[in-house]
């Protein structure tokens, strides 16, 4: 998978040389890389931000140099490629594991990284209008950019890509785990430290009754942390009534 990201910060990029996807990188299963946007801003200052059009406060990022920056990025592209602009926004679809499984089967992503109060909106009309655009938030807080955004969206896709992540053993029992229940909790050795005990049922041998456990685990675990995450047929009778959560006081 060829990646591009665009940003004022190639720096932050350097996280993605350590561990899992720098191997991969290594290996060319990922061809990751980073364009400094200032370098198509033609100016003494290399300008790429000025203020908002009908006023307001902050600064937005200028059309002109995304514009040369992804001209030459997607020149370079392969010619069946069909690349994808990804722009991290907080006003973009919510980026979910199920994104990071349909993006993993692309052959080219390109990530423009903003800054300031974003990007000026021609620039997004511009390619869309030419090929394939996202905007895509990886949640409901507020970043000061598109990087770390950017990295962790390329880390949920990358680890998916056939021939990144070290052992497909893991991903084979996350795609078995795939009913949108959280996780269950790991242990391992020592068997007792600081007075605290492994489940014994975990060192038992018997692989139906740790199967068992850990399902209900995870089932608790949603209820108590993340009830909007169970489905309605895995609760309790008692707990199925029509109404939830939201409907509460309002009728
Ligand atoms: C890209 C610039 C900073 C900060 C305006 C937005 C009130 C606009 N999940 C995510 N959170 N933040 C980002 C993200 C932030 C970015 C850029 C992604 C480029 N910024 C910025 C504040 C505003 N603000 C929230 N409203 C409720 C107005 C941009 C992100 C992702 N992905």
């Amino acid at each position: 998978m060829r990646i591009d990201v665009v940003s004022i910060f190639p720096g932050y990029f350097d996280a993605l040389e350590l561990s899992l996807l720098g191997k991969a990188r290594q290996r060319g299963v990922i061809d990751l890389r980073v364009h400094d946007l200032r370098d198509f801003a033609h100016d003494r200052h290399r300008t790429v931000d000025d203020t908002p059009a009908g006023g307001g406060a902050g600064m937005v990022m200028k059309p002109e140099p995304w514009g040369e920056a992804l001209d030459s990025v997607l020149a370079e592209a392969e010619a069946d490629a069909d690349p994808l602009l990804i722009f991290p926004s907080p006003a973009g679809e919510v980026f979910t594991q199920a994104t990071a499984r349909e993006l993993a089967a692309e052959r080219h992503l390109v990530f423009g990284c903003g800054r300031y109060e974003g990007i000026d909106q021609r620039v997004f009309d511009e390619y869309a209008s030419r090929g394939r655009v996202r905007l895509m938030s990886i949640g409901d807080y507020v970043l000061n950019g598109g990087e770390v955004a950017s990295i962790a969206m390329i880390e949920a896709i990358g680890r998916l890509v056939p021939g990144v992540v070290g052992n497909p053993e893991s991903l084979v029992e996350e795609s078995h785990e795939a009913d949108g229940l959280l996780e269950y909790p790991s242990y391992t050795k020592p068997a007792r430290w600081r007075d605290r005990e492994v489940p014994p049922v975990l060192l038992s041998g018997n692989h139906a009754a740790i199967a068992t456990w850990r399902q209900e685990q995870r089932v608790e675990r949603t209820l108590r942390v993340r009830p909007e995450l169970v489905p309605r047929n895995m609760l309790p009778e008692e707990l199925r009534g029509s109404r939830g959560r939201h409907a509460a006081g309002r009728d």
